[in-house]
């Protein structure tokens, strides 16, 4: 197998589709097993550090929007209409995990992303986040939410809910939400502004385009920034926020860093500190859909500034700062899954400056990109958002 596929990619260019060298492979080769590998049909890309290697390890999801890897090297991945499923380090979708809370599945709303707990080699907890319905008279309503499960083959049990976004509101848009364990063992959870309500992400009487922060049972860490403030949620870390789709710790600061949402034009990267305001929907480089000022301009003290953005927009989702052995060339750099675009961005820091840009993948896949997490082999896994999603592996050449 190995010696058919470094065959046809000396005959083909790099740039060739995959269904294209998927059907070249089976005509090459008689036997049905090999033409049912096809669909793991290698694709040479060309990068400005070195040529990477895309390889379709997992096909039969629907859009993808979390993964997270267990010891095993199998994956936790939850599919927005709320399903979660274990896919195997080979590829083999299982069937969907029981025990999942009622989820909000319209729009963007469903389940949403998934990470181990810190301590999962022994209390095999998860913890994933969801669009939670509202009960009895709130029916209509909803709002992101966080549970943890303990994971005991296809069945998740102990099912216990750490955090429900307030207030519900009736919309199916800008839930978040990504979940970050901070170097200290408490949780950030990435919270959209719901979209009409987006004046909310200024006030601290709600969790409407926040940050927040919580201890691994729920309760509030003592030393978040607003325990100690009169008529603000204890829970919140941050504020001014859009719809944070990706998040992560810079591994040289073990700082915070998300990414959000513009609307028009805007999409930002920050650092994401405690207390501070980051400026939505008061300053914003972005405007209405349609054209049409938000807000008072880009600048205004006490808002913090974003360490880069995208105008025109991206559409940033999921991000990750790559630190494995397989890719030395990108130690420490960003690797940011785009949905507008279809492509991966990679993104060169020099201390907490961005100095270089690169778009990978721009042509080859032709996909919205979801979500891009480091493997334990110290690959590059990279998950689509389509009704016919995929999970990649990106490895050296
Ligand atoms: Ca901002």
């Amino acid at each position: 197998m190995k010696l058919i596929t470094l065959k046809l990619r000396a005959l083909k260019p790099s740039t060739l589709k995959l269904s294209t060298l998927s059907l070249a492979l089976c005509l090459v080769v008689s036997s049905p097993a090999i033409c049912a590998e096809a669909v793991s049909a290698t694709l040479s890309v060309k990068t400005e550090a070195g040529n990477i290697q895309v390889k379709t390890l997992a096909e039969g999801l629907e859009n993808v929007w979390g993964m997270a890897f267990l010891p095993d090297g199998s994956m936790l991945v939850t599919e927005r209409a709320g399903r979660m499923r274990i896919v195997s380090a080979t590829g083999k979708v299982g069937e969907p995990l029981s025990g999942l809370p009622p989820i909000f599945a319209k729009g963007q709303g469903g389940l949403l992303d998934v990470v181990l707990a810190p301590d999962f080699a022994s209390s095999k907890k998860i913890y994933f986040s969801y669009s939670e319905p509202g009960e009895g008279d709130l029916s209509d309503l909803n709002s992101t939410a966080v549970s943890f499960a303990t994971l005991n083959g296809n069945k998740l049990e102990n099912l216990t809910r750490v955090f429900s976004q307030q207030p519900k509101i009736n919309s199916g848009h800008h839930f978040g939400s990504r979940l970050v364990w901070a170097p200290d063992g408490t949780l950030f959870i990435t919270l959209g502004d719901r979209y009409s309500e987006k004046d909310s992400a200024q006030t601290l009487d709600n969790h409407l385009g926040k940050v927040v922060r919580i201890n691994a049972d729920g309760s509030v860490p003592k030393d978040n920034p607003f325990v100690n403030t009169a008529g603000t949620l204890p829970e919140i870390w941050s504020y001014g926020h859009r719809n944070m789709q990706g998040a992560a710790i810079n591994p040289v600061s073990k700082v915070l860093w998300t990414g959000e949402h513009g609307p028009q034009g805007g999409d930002e990267l920050n650092i994401d500190q405690a207390a501070k305001n980051y400026g939505w929907p008061v300053i914003t480089y972005g405007e209405n859909y349609g054209g049409g000022k938000i807000g008072e301009g880009t600048h205004k003290a006490g808002m913090e500034q974003p360490v880069y953005k995208w105008v025109p927009s991206i559409a940033t989702a999921g991000f990750m700062f790559y630190t494995g052995d397989k890719f030395p060339q990108w130690q420490n750099n960003i690797l940011l899954a785009s949905l507008k675009e279809k492509t991966l961005v990679r993104l060169v820091l020099d201390g907490d400056q961005i100095i270089k840009e690169e778009r990978l993948l721009k042509t080859e896949l032709g996909q919205r990109l979801r979500s891009v997490v480091q493997g334990p082999d110290g690959l590059i896994y990279l998950v689509t958002d389509e009704a016919k999603s995929k999970i990649y592996q990106l490895s050296p050449q």
